[in-house]
């Protein structure tokens, strides 16, 4: 080809001068178009990680949803079981059984909590007895005097970051005014005047708290003890915002809660109660509300107040975290099981 000149249609290229010119066009075109294609794989290899996260999520999520779906079924069984709810029951031992077995790809955790074994902290207020139990007469829960002691003696139990009784009395007291309608400061409380002086100013709630967390919102509530750190544990799980009855199950409460129910309980009582409840011998016996009464060593004249404890929950937090790989997802839902063993989902969250 060389010196001739090649037409092309109306496209003329001399070999000769213009040689290199048309390689370094060549070169160029096909840099450009290397660049092009490797910037399309890329992209596409981005897609594909997306779509495998995506899979993987949507794996997650639906295994975490049959987890809560596991729970569920697992309460409405018990309640067609028998009237009590113990420890000793399936749905608390859910937490023991990694369920892998159902999912072709990672595993499910599901865990129960009896809500009912924690400190129903919005019987601090009368609403709470009035509200949720109409008509239900004195008889229904415990009274808004009881809660407050036993708020006290629960904060003083050794298990929070407390320092003193003057801190607790001061919680005692602004908890109260948080959730009471009137804006009168309670001897040691706070209302909104307090808060709305604050730099970043707000009101109290002056109505029942939803969320345990809007506690962090309440004067001298730290995160320590709100949350817990590395010696003291968290308030957050031994109180409850979801009490249908006002009473503590004295078959799930944990210790702290057991000390708290009445001044004349000891630590080594709560030993007792414990070690009782979890013998699977008891089983039987935790069905009767006075079995307490029973254990080695109970002091004969301590009867605790029927209307402060019972042995048959409503209100239980489901929980299932399901991993695959290096991934989590994990639903929280807070139920209401009512006597005719429906549950009613208070909230449910996916984290
Ligand atoms: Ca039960
Ligand atoms: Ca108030």
């Amino acid at each position: 080809m060389s010196g001739k000149i090649l037409r092309t249609g109306g496209l003329c290229l001399r070999p000769a001068g213009h040689r290199g010119m048309a390689l370094l066009l060549v070169i160029s075109v096909i840099s450009l178009l290397m660049v092009v294609i490797m910037q399309f794989s890329r992209s596409m290899r981005l897609a594909l990680v997306e779509t495998v996260r995506y899979q993987e999520r949507a794996v997650l999520e639906a295994a975490a949803q049959s987890g809560i779906a596991i729970g569920y079924a697992v309460l409405r069984a018990d309640r067609l079981l028998n009237d009590y709810d113990s420890l000793l029951e399936n749905w608390a031992k859910l937490q023991d059984q990694p369920l892998a077995a159902p999912f072709s790809r990672g595993a499910v955790q599901v865990r129960i909590v009896d809500l009912d074994g924690r400190f129903p902290i919005n019987w601090l207020i009368e609403q709470a007895r009035a509200g949720q139990n109409p008509g239900a007469g004195s008889d229904s829960g415990l009274t808004p005097e009881q809660a407050r002691e036993m708020f006290l003696r629960l904060l003083l139990s050794g298990e929070f970051a407390i320092e003193d009784e003057a801190q607790a009395r001061d919680i005692v007291d602004a908890v109260v005014d948080w959730l009471d309608s009137n804006d009168d400061d309670s001897p040691y409380g706070a209302e909104s005047s307090y808060y709305e002086s604050l730099e970043k100013p707000y009101q109290a709630r002056n109505g029942m708290l939803e969320f345990v967390e809007e506690l962090a919102l309440v004067r001298g509530m730290t995160p320590e003890l709100l949350y817990g750190n590395d010696e003291k544990s968290g308030l957050a799980e031994y109180i409850t915002v979801h009490s249908a009855k006002g009473r503590i199950n004295i078959n799930t409460a944990p210790a702290p809660v057991l000390l708290a129910l009445d001044d004349r309980i000891s630590p080594e009582d709560v030993e007792n109660i414990i070690a009782f409840r979890q013998e699977e011998t008891s089983s039987g016996r935790l069905g009767e509300l006075s079995w307490y009464q029973g254990i080695p060593g109970w002091p004969g004249d301590i009867v605790l107040d029927t209307r402060v404890i019972t042995i048959a929950s409503s209100a239980f937090l489901v929980s299932a975290e399901a991993t695959y790989n290096e991934s989590r997802i994990q639903i929280t839902a807070e139920v209401n099981r009512a006597d005719n063993d429906r549950l009613e989902t208070f909230y449910i969250r996916m984290d």
